[in-house]
This record gives structure tokens, sequence and C-alpha cells, in this order.
């Protein structure tokens, strides 16, 4: 057999094999076998912001800065609290939150937020409330507790606006996360 025979039948036999088999041909999964998605905690990619700080300031041991440290046995500590508190996540981009959490102080009840309302924003001018609590009670130290709601719209800025606490004049709280929620999991 000579070497153009040879050429010839590996040429003839490719060309069954890609009638066969389909070789060559790319093809991919009807269905996104390899997309895996999950509620993601958001809040390191945003910037803190509140209207009433700490009295040491925000960096200060008890400062605004401990809110959003992903430690839960620092805490932002205000005296006085005021009705009209806030603390606001601005993000770089705008980013979709269907959920966020809080977690109690490390002691005094009185001291948790019980109303509050959590909002959105575009342009940090015009919100729209997306959740809202009252009477809301921790029935422990250090103790997480989980809010959800249906959003979404990716907004620039998220704020939560504490209007009352469990009693005193004084806030506290270790903790507020922003967790992103795909769609099919609202
Ligand atoms: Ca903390």
């Amino acid at each position: 057999m000579t070497l153009l025979k040879i050429t010839r039948s590996a040429i003839g036999l490719c060309a069954v094999l890609v009638l066969l088999l389909g070789c060559g041909k790319e093809e991919y999964p009807s269905v996104d076998l390899f997309t895996w998605k999950a509620k993601v905690d958001v809040t390191a990619k945003a910037a803190l912001s509140v209207n009433i700080e700490s009295s040491g300031g925000a960096s200060g041991a008890e400062g605004s800065a401990k809110v959003v440290d992903n430690d839960f046995n620092t805490k932002f500590l205000i005296n006085p609290f005021a009705s009209n508190f806030y603390m606001q996540l601005a993000f770089a981009s705008p980013q979709q939150v269907a959920s966020y959490t809080l977690t109690s102080g490390n002691d005094a009840a009185g001291r948790d937020p019980k109303d509050w309302k959590f909002s959105g924003s575009l342009d940090g001018t015009t919100w729209v409330d997306l959740d809202t609590r009252t009477g809301e009670t921790f029935s422990g130290r250090n103790l997480t507790k989980t809010y959800s709601f249906k959003n979404k719209v990716l907004y620039k800025f998220y704020r939560i606006s504490i209007s009352a606490v469990g009693s005193g004049s004084l806030f506290q709280l270790s903790e507020w996360r922003l967790i992103e929620v795909p769609e099919e999991q609202q």
C-alpha cells in the first residue's frame, strides 16, 4: 500500500467517524449543569455610614465599624439613641439584596432594635421600603435573626431605619449583614 493510499484511507475513515459520532462538533447541555446559585453575604462589598455615631468614633471600641466586621463578639453602641437613627450600606455597583441578618449585643436586651424599616435606593435620595418590622425581640445575647423579603431590583443603597429599641436610651447591635438571594430562592 502506498503512502497516498494510506492517507486516502485515513481521510475516509475520519469522514465516516465524523458522520457516525459527530466528530469535531461542539455540543452543550440544554440545562446549566455547572451553574451554582446560592445566597451570598455581600456586606463586605459595601461602605457603611450612620447618622448617629458612637462617642468614640466609627473606629472606636464600640464604633459603627464593629457592626459590619463579621465578628459577633464586637458591637456598635450609641448613647443616646434617637428615633431618627439609621445605618446605611452603599455599594459601588448596584446590588440585589433580599435578606438581612441582625445579631443582638452581648448584654442589656433593652438596647436591641425593636421597630425598624429596611429600604433600598437607586440614588440615595428616593427610598423604597422593602421590609418593615415592629415589636421585635431577641431571645438571647449574640443571637442572629434573619429577615427575608422578595426583591428583584439591584439597589445601590440599603438603609435600616431603627425607630425604637427595647427600652431605655441606648442602642447596640453586634452585626448587620446583607444577603443576596437568587430569585428562585425568594
Ligand atoms: Ca461585630
